[in-house]
């Protein structure tokens, strides 16, 4: 048995001498200066092997290390899309108030990379300590900010517990607090936490409401399950009735109140705060810069996608209105008209994708053969003949399949291209590498959300009157 982290003794129970005997080699290589006698006069709360317990909580903390320079990157990257954005907001009143803001959030966000105080966040269920931990920790780290959130896991519902979690994640370290064992919630929570590559440490608190024993228990669980960093603390003890037996026969009874122990978090914590400070701070100031580009990033996608979807109906119209005028076999749409290479270079130059027009025309290409082979073109043409003949619009000429077909399938390819370059990473000097596959995919799951039959049966509406109202033939009539 190896000691992942340190055992809480409260007494001898059966469970701790089965341990010291399983572990003895590991005991005598590592406690050094401890003797057996000290070991076995331990009371309540004592924690072994303390050094080497520090030294884990270190290793375990289980966050991606952050240097400056990294974060120096991640500012920058985010004030070149806020400044991108700044570029196109110009004629988009609605984002301008968004877009300063962001700017000067961007400023702001240099200056934290040497802020100085540490904000330490403390959330948990209800009642499970928070404000009288955080009233002991305040005497002992006075650089420290203490933020303690609404309780968790309360009638309030999932979404006020997702604001909070939201508070606690904005700051540089979050004590977790539970007085039980791990729930299942409460797990969900904490992976969140960590996801977010933020620190936290889980403290189990009210140690005095358990048996010895039960806290082996308790641990052994925990140790099971998480493999961040856990320590216990008694925040605000119960208070123990004391008897004394005095010589007359009489009993003389009252309460006492036992001190709170909170050693193991303090020690452990003022190791991090001394060794790890200043990387607290930035991987904060990190997660800011990834939230304030990501903002950034949709505010940017918003305008073009707003510019892309003008560019794309003038397109699909003119798709139409060819496919209308001459009418093909469904199968050759894709040859003449439905796919233009110049609506490629249109929306690759929106989201800052330069395309020559040889890589236009492969892009349109490979996008007109994928359709075919992917049964696309059959599919939407089958499924537009079958509205078009259910709504009895019979005395639509020949071709109008075809018409309605070919604006349908520019239509898909322009969302497709729309959807695959925002999910490019915001290209600042262009020179993207084009990713079919990628594309394949996008392709697929733009057809899948645009074939429900409602979507579809509006959009066949929407082309007819537009076909029969536009002049023959029609290429002039976007
Ligand atoms: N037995 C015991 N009770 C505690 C301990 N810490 C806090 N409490 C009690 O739990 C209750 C809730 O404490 P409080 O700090 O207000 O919890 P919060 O809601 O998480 O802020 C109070 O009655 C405290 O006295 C502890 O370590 N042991
Ligand atoms: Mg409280």
């Amino acid at each position: 048995m190896k000691l992942q982290r340190p055992i809480l003794v409260g007494g001898l129970g059966l469970s701790f001498c089965l341990w010291m005997f399983q572990s003895w080699h590991h005991y005598l290589v590592l406690s050094g200066e401890l003797s057996l006698l000290s070991l076995l006069a331990v009371g309540g709360g004592l924690w072994l092997l303390k050094q080497k317990s520090t030294k884990e909580a270190l290793e375990q903390l289980d966050r991606t290390p952050v240097d400056r320079a990294t974060v120096e990157g991640a500012i920058a990257l985010a004030e070149a899309v806020v400044t991108r954005l700044a570029q196109e907001a110009e004629n988009h009143i609605e984002v301008l108030g968004a877009t300063s803001l962001l700017q000067e959030k961007i400023v702001q966000l240099t200056a934290e990379l040497d802020r100085k105080e540490i904000d330490l966040a403390v959330t948990g269920g209800k009642s499970v300590g928070k404000t009288a931990l955080i009233r002991l920790l305040k005497q002992n780290f006075s650089s420290l900010q203490f933020h303690e959130t609404l309780p968790l896991f309360t009638e309030a519902g999932e979404e006020r517990d997702a604001t909070e979690l939201e508070k606690a994640i904005a700051s540089d370290f979050i004590l977790f607090l539970i007085d039980g064992d791990l729930i299942d919630s409460e797990f969900q929570i904490i992976q969140q936490i960590k996801a977010a590559n933020q620190s936290i440490m889980l403290v189990l608190n009210k140690q005095d409401q358990y048996l010895p024993d039960e806290r082996l228990n308790v641990f052994s669980q925990l140790k099971q399950r998480l493999q961040g960093y856990v320590v216990a603390t008694t925040a605000y003890p119960l208070p123990i009735k004391v008897r004394k037996h005095l010589e007359d026969g009489s009993v003389q009874e009252w309460l006492e109140q036992p001190a709170p122990d909170i050693q193991q978090l303090t020690s452990v914590l003022g190791e991090i705060l001394l060794q790890q400070g200043e990387q607290l701070v930035w991987a904060t100031t990190r997660r800011k810069a990834l939230l304030l580009k990501a903002e950034a990033k949709d505010l940017l996608n918003g305008i073009r996608r707003d510019r892309s979807l003008q560019s794309i109906e003038q397109y699909q119209w003119i798709a139409a209105a060819a496919a209308f005028a001459n009418p093909v076999p469904t199968l050759d749409i894709l040859a003449t008209a439905a796919i233009n290479a110049q609506m490629v270079m249109d929306l690759g130059a929106i989201y800052q994708q330069k395309f020559s027009l040889a890589q236009a025309q492969t892009v349109a290409g490979t996008m007109g053969s994928l359709m075919l082979k992917l049964g696309l073109v059959e599919l939407s043409s089958q499924a537009i003949a079958t509205i078009l003949k259910s709504n009895a619009v019979t005395f639509v000429a020949g071709g109008a399949v075809q018409g309605v077909s070919a604006a349908y399938l520019t239509r898909i390819a322009g969302l497709t291209l729309v959807e695959y370059f925002q999910q490019q990473e915001i290209a600042i000097d262009s020179g993207t590498v084009f990713n079919p596959e990628k594309l394949r995919q996008t392709l697929l799951s733009c057809f899948q959300q645009n074939q429900q039959i409602s979507l579809l049966q509006g959009f066949v509406k929407q082309s007819v009157k537009r076909l029969l109202s536009s002049p023959k033939p029609g290429i002039s009539a976007v």
